[in-house]
């Protein structure tokens, strides 16, 4: 099976597996795991923020986001595609009891100054103020856009004259960093915090980053608790995170190969396969005479699964368990499949 679903599917390696087994571990909910210390220290370096959090997952990344940065009741900014507004369960409405309002970003899912302004709501006795701005970059839904510094900087500006902190979903920052060949802390230097998935592209079995001021981490440490995100000894997880973060120049790979995909299945059958920046590729089935269903029906009779994101819009992912080999065999069975 060639599974292209997502770059979440990726089995730790076996120098993975030994960095678990050999892990040094105490207490993180006393601070006291020499591991995950580590993680967090070289997590918070590697985007350029004073301090960061391990996390489970991106989910509760973003979640403790949203409860750090507003007060109950208030508005989220973001952007209608984006990942915390299709698949998190509502959770900040649930977590945070945030009401979201949705911007509609351009085709690559980037969101305008302009929009930021629009959107904003200041406090009054009527309405509940802007509590908080989230970007996406990579953004999943647009077929992992990699937006640029200086879109990035231009809304985060924006938000501060408002007086709007901003948080980046960044689940996939370093395939960003990879494709702008913009350092992770120049990307994110004006927003408040960031998330980042040692899970995806990286390689690693399990874990997020939480990052942003030491202040903000510490009360983002609070809200992991109230998660239940408080982990023990949970070294043997951040030790597979600090090899999974040696793996950021290897995303260029997954790069080229999501490229050489979307290249060759363009136009097979009716296939319409826009060239893709990352590791994303989205394929418009609508010419096959299928639904994104049927496609990935036939398609995973052939060996090749993916994942519908929409009645004509399939998504495939490149990652670290698929090398360009697999992905010829991809385009060989796709191809046979229509
Ligand atoms: N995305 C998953 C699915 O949930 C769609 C995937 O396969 O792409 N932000 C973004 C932009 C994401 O793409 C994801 C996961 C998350 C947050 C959540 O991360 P996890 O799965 O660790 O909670």
């Amino acid at each position: 099976m060639i599974d292209l679903r997502s770059d979440t599917v990726t089995r730790p390696s076996r120098e993975m597996r030994e960095a678990s087994a050999g892990a040094e571990v105490g207490d993180d909910v006393y601070g006291e795991d020499p591991t995950v210390n580590e993680l967090e220290r070289r997590a918070a370096d590697a985007v350029g923020m004073e301090a960061a959090l391990f996390v489970p997952t991106g989910t509760m990344g973003n979640q403790i986001a949203g409860r750090v940065h507003t007060d109950h009741g208030q508005e989220v900014l973001a952007e209608r595609d984006s990942h915390v507004v299709k698949w998190e369960l509502a959770g900040f409405a649930q977590h945070a009891g945030l009401q979201v309002r949705m911007v509609d970003g351009d085709d690559r899912g980037v969101v305008s100054p302009g929009q930021v302004r629009e959107s904003y709501v200041a406090e009054d006795l009527h309405r509940p103020g802007t509590g908080l701005l989230c970007l996406e970059n990579t953004h999943n839904s647009k077929g992992g856009t990699a937006i640029a510094k200086e879109d990035v900087d231009a809304v985060c500006d924006e938000a501060s004259e408002l007086g709007v902190p901003v948080h980046v979903d960044g689940a996939r920052l370093f395939n960003a960093v990879a494709a702008l060949s913009t350092p992770a802390p120049e990307l994110v230097e004006n927003a408040d915090s960031v998330m980042f998935c040692l899970s995806k592209g990286l390689g690693a079995p399990v874990g997020s980053v939480f990052a942003g001021s030491e202040g903000l981490v510490e009360r983002g440490r609070r809200e992991r608790k109230l998660f239940g995100g408080g982990m023990r000894q949970a070294g043997v997880l951040a030790a597979p995170g600090l090899l999974a973060l040696e793996n950021r120049e290897r995303l260029a790979e997954d790069h080229e190969n999501a490229r050489a995909l979307a290249e060759s299945l363009d136009g097979v059958g009716g296939l319409r396969v826009p060239t893709p920046e990352t590791n994303i590729v989205l394929l418009d089935t609508d010419g096959t005479g299928r639904t994104a269903e049927e496609f990935l029906g036939v398609c995973s009779d052939e060996g090749v699964l993916g994942v519908p994101f929409d009645e004509h819009v399939v998504r495939f992912c490149t990652h670290l368990d698929v090398d360009s080999e697999d992905v010829e065999a991809a385009v060989e069975r796709v191809s046979s499949a229509l």
